[in-house]
């Protein structure tokens, strides 16, 4: 019952952030792959090592910093989108003393860090949350990060 309600979760979220019925079928292609790889007779999920995904980041601030502005201790999450429109999800990691990490989905879990070719660092920013939404309506989704001190949100289209 756990396998199949993680399965229905998975067709819900990656089916949610399409836009066309050509992005949907890449899209299924995709989910049933990840299915041989995350369904299993745990929990239903995988760890995967980040020197296969490539995907090595961490969070950091100092104690100074929080005694400053407690709203630093939530962190920044992550947003999740098909951000070039190929049918695999990507990965954008707003941080709140380094710069912002844009990874795009290669397949098979492998990422490729697109940080400085997007231009969407944000560097000198304590950022502390993103969003992949269509906010201009024009069928692609677009970035939104959130930042506490400074200018307080970037959009990148
Ligand atoms: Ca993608
Ligand atoms: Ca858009």
């Amino acid at each position: 019952m756990i396998k199949r309600l993680n399965y229905i979760i998975l067709i819900i979220f990656f089916t949610g952030c399409s836009n066309t019925n050509k992005k949907n079928t890449a899209q299924l292609i995709n989910i049933e792959s990840l299915n041989e790889i995350l369904i299993t007779e745990s929990d239903g999920f995988t760890e995967v090592d980040p020197s296969v995904t490539g995907i090595i980041a961490k969070n950091e601030i100092g104690e100074k910093e929080i005694l400053e502005n407690q709203h630093l201790m939530h962190g920044s999450g992550i947003a999740l989108g098909d951000m070039n429109g190929d049918g695999w999800v990507d990965i954008y990691i707003p941080r709140l003393k380094e710069n912002n990490l844009l990874f795009m989905n290669m397949g098979n879990w492998k990422f490729k860090d697109v940080t400085q070719t997007s231009g969407v660092a944000c560097p000198n920013r304590y950022s502390n949350g993103s969003v992949f939404a269509d906010v201009d309506g024009d069928r692609d989704l677009d970035l939104i990060v959130t930042a506490l001190g400074g200018a307080k949100q970037y959009i990148f289209q």
